[in-house]
């Protein structure tokens, strides 16, 4: 039978392949680079960093399968086989990127750092501009898969919501601006920027001061925020410290960063204005990622298109 490679490289890759073997006990399973077997027999990668070269190494290879939603772990690798690549979409992993996106929304709409330096204070003050959610604008960069359901969820609470993505899209109650032409209005209508962009040659270090300026200021919030959840190499962590320095961001969470993990002595970890997270804003568990992999090779195998499959000429 054709195998299945994890080539999983960060990760202790055990707790994936429990799954599949829990799932496809029948399935040639082989796992990098403990054990690989025979190169011509493995069919099917499901990969997370794995060194450049390694892929072009199995001459049957059919299909690649990120580990994530995103796929620019890919990109690095100028080896890679032109078969199809399938990226992670799981009803889960959108819930929780939801989630991220509201908690950090409501971090800053809500003031709650500056309730926590209050309470570690003892201090029992009502800070007595808390405007209200249908007055406060919120922006999201890109309108996919992960940022319409957030930009929906938003909505639902009342902000007035953007997106910006590379077409239009017409969408109830969410303004679309698109393209380059698009988002200097969309960067004015948005007091809080929500990035859920992939990483692909168009959007590296969009995360600028330039573009941090044109973020809306004197809105109800009286201040703008970052939230960037999308990857590190979209933002410019100097132009980030500059603009908190500056005031043009009144604050910031960041779950992703250029370099990950972030260094123990990054100014970020002690910004009262900045939320930190490990880049876990939204993990596909190993049990969804598992059946996700194995549904795509079911249809493969029934002569099924693959679902969610990369547009690799736009790189996402
Ligand atoms: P999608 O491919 O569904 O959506 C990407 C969106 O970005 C689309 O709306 C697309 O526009 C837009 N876009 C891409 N390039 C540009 C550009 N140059 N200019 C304007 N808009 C652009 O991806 P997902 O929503 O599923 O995921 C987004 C990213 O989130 C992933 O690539 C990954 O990097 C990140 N992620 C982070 C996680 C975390 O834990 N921090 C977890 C999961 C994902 P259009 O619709 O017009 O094509
Ligand atoms: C992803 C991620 O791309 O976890 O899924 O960052």
């Amino acid at each position: 039978m054709s195998a299945l490679l994890l080539a999983i490289v960060d990760y202790d890759f055990s707790k994936w392949e429990r799954c599949f073997i829990s799932l496809a006990p029948e399935r040639d399973l082989r796992v990098w680079p403990a054990r690989i077997g025979e190169p011509a027999d493995i069919r099917y990668a499901c990969a997370w960093n794995a060194p450049p070269g390694l892929l072009a190494s199995f001459p049957s290879l059919a299909a690649i399968f990120s580990l994530g939603a995103g796929v620019d772990h890919l990109a690095g690798d100028p080896t890679l086989p032109d078969v199809p690549i399938v990226r992670v979409v799981d009803p889960d992993l959108t819930v929780r990127m939801t989630e991220y996106v509201v908690l950090q929304v409501l971090m800053h709409h809500r003031r709650q750092r500056r309730y926590d330096i209050q309470q570690r204070e003892r201090v029992w003050r009502d800070i007595d501009n808390q405007p209200a959610a249908t007055d406060v604008k919120v922006g999201i960069m890109g309108l996919g898969v992960l940022g319409l359901r957030a930009a929906q969820a938003l909505r639902h609470l009342g902000f007035q919501v953007a997106g910006w993505s590379r077409s239009p899209k017409p969408l109830p109650g969410i303004a679309s601006f698109s393209g380059e032409g698009g988002l200097d209005a969309f960067l004015a209508a948005s007091e809080i920027l929500v990035c859920l962009l992939p990483s692909t040659p168009d959007t590296q270090a969009i995360l600028n001061l330039g573009l941090l300026r044109k973020l809306k200021r004197d809105g109800a919030l009286r201040g703008a925020y970052l939230i960037n959840a999308g990857r590190g190499a979209l933002q410019v962590d100097a132009d980030i410290l500059a603009a908190l320095d500056d005031g043009t961001l009144a604050g910031a969470s960041l779950d992703v960063f250029p370099a990950e993990p972030l260094a123990p002595d990054s100014p970020f970890w002690s910004d009262q204005r900045v939320i930190v997270t490990p880049h876990n804003a939204a993990t596909v568990t190993p049990m969804a990622l598992a059946r996700h992999v194995l549904r795509q090779i079911g249809r493969l195998e029934a002569g099924l298109p693959l679902e969610n499959v990369v547009d690799r000429t736009r790189g996402y």
